[in-house]
């Protein structure tokens, strides 16, 4: 089309052009008013060249012009083409798009169908919870009439029971002055019995004093016989001497008989193990064999049954020191309510006649809980070094005792190991050691009491151990 503008205005300037030069050709060129239909109809001036020239000028342009309008008619037929192509690309992909938007909006609808129907489902519950909640409704109107119903009966009766709370508190304060007076009573009796122990011991050191001023004046008088006798008295020597061992074992007898019966009647009272004892854990006096009775703590444990330990060793924060000597081992140290050993002398008293099993308690460093029990747990006189001897291991913890078993005692001045090295020295307290040890509960605190668990193959350090005994029969 731009084209076809262009030749029009050439051929425009041209006409105007040649309408200056020849009035008679300005009339030809105005019929129909149509460039394209112009034509030379007269030529009646004397300008003959210049015409023929403008004639010839004329022809060619509208040569030009055909040929424009040629090419317009092609472009055209070609506009036409491209237009049905694109006609039928565009129906194609309009298709195509419309197959997809139906795919994609099927499922769809298909969800929300889905929807619908769960919506209808949640409706049709909601109305059937409705009826529930009023059926609900109903009962808790029902409920509330039976709580006012309650309500007036308890304010009727509430008098009543105020008198009858009265009467109650009335006879627990009668209850907790009686329990008072049993107490103080019980702690009077404990004092009673341990005063007696004392005085026990005191008599029988006085025994023991006496006898030997007994002895000693025995043997003065003697030396004063045998001085008077000189030298005729040789031969009634022999019977002397039988008068004299006789007279003297009469007068020990004489002594021992005569406060006997109170002795005995004074040791039959004090228990003879934690068993016997009435009341919760705490210390108590004890005789387990009729001889002198000695204090102890009894853990008296009632659930699901009655379990009385005699304890005889805790350890708890490290406040006392374990690296004694062989004496200090042997009559016990420390506070029988925190740290202590009990005494390896008291041990034998409580295991010689092999009636005893024991339980160590422990804790790790992490506060987990262990335990190990032996059936049978003794430890022999001191003539035989406190030898250990335990049997009938079960537990959590593994039989780490096993490894000392048959030990005797050794403590940092009595080396009884059967190390090269002195076990109680290194390790700063004194046990039952061997080559050295698989446990060590008495050793120094703060370095570590250890139990070695075989079936882990690791050793548990330990924060807290009791070590206690129990009779079986
Ligand atoms: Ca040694």
């Amino acid at each position: 089309m731009l084209q076809l503008q262009t030749a029009i205005s050439d051929w425009s300037k041209t006409v105007k052009a040649i309408q200056k030069k020849d009035k008679v050709f300005k009339r030809m060129v105005v019929v129909n008013d149509d460039p394209l239909a112009l034509k030379v109809e007269t030529m009646t001036d004397g300008y003959g060249r210049y015409r023929r020239h403008s004639n010839r000028a004329l022809l060619k342009k509208v040569v030009d012009v055909e040929r424009v309008v040629e090419d317009l008619q092609q472009s055209q037929t070609q506009i036409k083409k491209e237009l049905t192509g694109l006609e039928e690309q565009l129906a194609l992909n309009v298709g195509e798009r419309t197959t997809q938007l139906q795919n994609e909006i099927e499922p769809r609808l298909k969800n929300l169908e889905t929807l619908v129907e769960t919506l209808n489902s949640s409706l049709l519950e909601i109305t059937t919870n409705l009826g529930g909640q009023e059926k609900w409704h109903t009962s808790m109107m029902e409920l509330l009439e039976s709580v006012e119903n309650i309500e007036t009966k308890v304010d009727t009766t509430t008098p009543d029971l105020k008198r009858e709370i009265s009467k109650l508190e009335f006879s627990l304060a009668q209850i907790t002055s009686t329990a008072a007076l049993l107490k103080e009573d019980q702690n009077n009796q404990k004092i009673t019995v341990k005063a007696l122990g004392q005085t026990l011991l005191a008599m029988q050191n006085k025994v023991v004093k006496n006898q030997n001023e007994i002895s000693s004046l025995k043997g003065q008088m003697n030396i004063t016989k045998t001085n008077l006798c000189q030298p005729n008295c040789q031969q009634s020597t022999s019977t002397d001497k039988n008068l004299t061992s006789s007279s003297k074992t009469s007068d020990d007898n004489d002594v021992w008989s005569s406060i006997q019966p109170q002795y005995s009647n004074a040791i039959n009272k004090v228990p003879k193990d934690c068993d016997s004892v009435s009341g919760a854990s705490g210390l108590y006096l004890i005789s387990p064999d009729g001889n002198a009775p000695i204090m102890v703590y009894c853990e008296i444990q009632t659930k699901p049954t009655k379990i009385a330990y005699t304890v005889i060793q805790r350890r708890i924060n490290g406040d006392k020191d374990f690296n004694k000597n062989w004496e200090e081992y042997a009559k016990g140290f420390g506070d029988l309510n925190g740290e202590f050993w009990l005494g390896n002398e008291a041990i034998h008293r409580l295991t010689r006649d092999n009636n005893t099993m024991a339980r160590i308690d422990f804790k790790d460093i992490s506060g987990k809980p262990w335990f190990a029990e032996y059936s049978e747990f003794s430890v022999a006189s001191r003539a035989d070094g406190f030898r250990l001897h335990v049997a009938g291991y079960n537990g959590n913890a593994s039989d780490a005792l096993e490894y000392q078993n048959r030990m005797q005692f050794s403590t940092v001045d009595s080396d009884r190991d059967i190390s090269n090295t002195n076990c109680a020295a290194n390790y700063e307290g004194g046990w039952w050691f061997s080559h050295c040890q698989h446990t060590n509960l008495n050793g120094k605190y703060n370095l570590g009491l250890t139990w070695f668990d075989r079936s882990r193959n690791e050793w548990i350090a330990v924060a807290f151990t009791e070590i206690k005994l129990k009779r079986k029969l």
